[in-house]
Parts: C-alpha cells; sequence; structure tokens
C-alpha cells in the first residue's frame, strides 16, 4: 500500500500517521507462529527447571505470554529482534506492504535502522517483579536514542502491533505537529526521557491500532506508552528505516540495504549473514551504542 498525497502531507505537518489495514492477517501471522514456537520452547526449560508451574499450552498468543511471565519474567529474556534472531523476523523486515508505505515517504533506497525491537507488553497484574516502568516508554523521541550525529537522517519509526492495541492495552501515545522542533534534550534519569521543562503543552494523541494498523512517527515526534490494564498481552514491533547512505545513529549495530531500485543486489537477504552480522556486533563490540540522553 502507498500512501496518499493527503497523508503524505499528514505525516510530513503532523509528524506521524496512523495507516490504518497496512498489513494483512498473512503478514503477521508467520511471526506470530513463529513467537508461539519461540515461546513455549522457552517455557518448557523454565518448567524443567521447575520455575514455571502452569505451562497454560492451550491458551491464545494473546495471552499465554502474560501467564507464563507472571510466574517468572524469564520467560522474556532474549525475546527481542537481535536476541531470538527469528527467520519469520528477519522475512519481516522486508515485508513488501511495510515498504512500499516507507518508499513513499523516503524513496526508493532504502535501509534497516538496527534500532528495532519487539516489545510483549503482558498485563499490569502479570509483570511479577519486573514492574510496570520496565514496559513503558517515557515521553521521548526517537532522535533521542541515537547519536547525535544522526540527527539529520531521515530516520522514520514503524511501531506496530502484532495483535491489537487499545489505551487500555497501553499503546503508543503521540504529540502531534511537533516536526520543526529538532532534538530536545533528554534526560538519563527515568529511562532517556524529554527534560520535564521542555515538553510541549499539546494535547497527545492516543494512538490506537487495530491489528494490521501501524503508526509512522519521525524521529522529532515525543511518543510514549502507558501501562497493560488488559487481560491480554501487547505484542508490537517498532522498527526504524531511513534513506540509505544516511548515518544511524548506532554505528555499533547492523543496518542493511531493504530495497535499491539503483542495485538491487544490494538488498540483504542471506538470513544466515543478518544472524552473523548480530553475533558478530555482540562478541566484537565496535562502533556506538548508546543514547544521546544527557
Ligand atoms: O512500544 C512501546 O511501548 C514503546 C515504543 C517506543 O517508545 C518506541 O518505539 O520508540
Amino acid at each position: 500500500m502507498k500512501l496518499t498525497d493527503e497523508q503524505k502531507e499528514e505525516f510530513r505537518t503532523q509528524g506521524f500517521l496512523i495507516a490504518r489495514g497496512a498489513l494483512t492477517d498473512a503478514d503477521l501471522q508467520p511471526i506470530i507462529d513463529e513467537l508461539s514456537t519461540w515461546i513455549d520452547a522457552r517455557a518448557r526449560d523454565l518448567h524443567a527447571e521447575g520455575k514455571i508451574e502452569d505451562l497454560h499450552e492451550h491458551e491464545p498468543f494473546t495471552k499465554r505470554y502474560g501467564l507464563l511471565f507472571g510466574q517468572c519474567n524469564e520467560v522474556g529474556s532474549g525475546l527481542d529482534i537481535m536476541h531470538y534472531r527469528g527467520r519469520a523476523m528477519f522475512e519481516f523486515l522486508h515485508n513488501e506492504n511495510l515498504l512500499e508505505l516507507l518508499e513513499s515517504l523516503l524513496g526508493p533506497e532504502l535501509t534497516c535502522n538496527p534500532i528495532q525491537h519487539l516489545r510483549a507488553k503482558p498485563p499490569l497484574s502479570q509483570e511479577g517483579n519486573a514492574g510496570p516502568s520496565f514496559h513503558n516508554a517515557p515521553w521521548h523521541q526517537d532522535a533521542g536514542v541515537m547519536m547525535e550525529e544522526a540527527e539529520g537522517s531521515d530516520v522514520v519509526t514503524c511501531w506496530l502491533p502484532v495483535g491489537r492495541a487499545t489505551q487500555e492495552m497501553g499503546c503508543m501515545e503521540v504529540i502531534p505537529g511537533l516536526v520543526e522542533t529538532g532534538y530536545l534534550r533528554h534526560l538519563r534519569e527515568g529511562g532517556t526521557t524529554i527534560d520535564p521543562e521542555l515538553i510541549p503543552s499539546v494535547e497527545p494523541v492516543v494512538a490506537e491500532c487495530e491489528k494490521g494498523d501501524l503508526v509512522l512517527m519521525s524521529r522529532f515526534t515525543p511518543h510514549r506508552s502507558t501501562p497493560n490494564y488488559s487481560d491480554e498481552c501487547r505484542w508490537s514491533l517498532d522498527l526504524r528505516y531511513q534513506p540509505t547512505g544516511q548515518h544511524t545513529g548506532r554505528t555499533g549495530h547492523p543496518d542493511f540495504v531493504v530495497r535499491s531500485q539503483s542495485n538491487p543486489a544490494s538488498e540483504m537477504r542471506d538470513y544466515d549473514e543478518w544472524c552473523r552480522l548480530w553475533v558478530d556486533a555482540f562478541n566484537n563490540p565496535k562502533g556506538h551504542v548508546g543514547h544521546r540522553s544527557q
């Protein structure tokens, strides 16, 4: 799905856009299947170690993770894109529907920025020892989690729920219309957050999403997420893409070309190579990995 001129204008002036129905069930199901398999294996290991009593094996994807997390939060260890490194996830980073939208905003030379996460936010009642702040992002701009050198890079954040994400479930909240503001000073205290004195007094938009919707945000758009008061897990991906050749803001982690009109051979389609790059980044750290906050 390409964005319409109106949608592009909305993104340009508001700094964010909810693209409704951008993804199909068929786009998301391979990830759900992969995660379900991963969680099942992790749960069985923890069960064998006596850390989990009830495997809840007949619960749906939307509920099982929280029920396991409530018993032992180790079920979530390693559950992020670069750590679990699933093949379906790697394929999804090239998803055609996703890249069509991004091409509308960024042009035909697209790089997958390495700042990307899978987030499983269990119901508040199943947070266990993790505590609510672990799963909730305070007000920040994504320019605040990148190196200063990337301030001029056109990095677009693509936040998408793997199921539904309502306000009750702790969906994204976005402060619209701040495209010209640039970077606002962030503080480390409280987990990389805009200096409270600088938070604009603009009414936030609650970006509720159905499955298949996604939220596109500029690097300067303040956003946050709140606790999950529902009884379902809020599953989401936050991915970032940018025009190829611009600074990624995280030189210690691997970026790669996902789409190139001028040089299709430069697109990285090799799953094993992607895994190798991440393992190498962890085992032989080089470059910079850190937030810009002070
Ligand atoms: O998914 C969330 O709860 C927070 C995501 C976020 O803040 C981000 O993608 O920058």
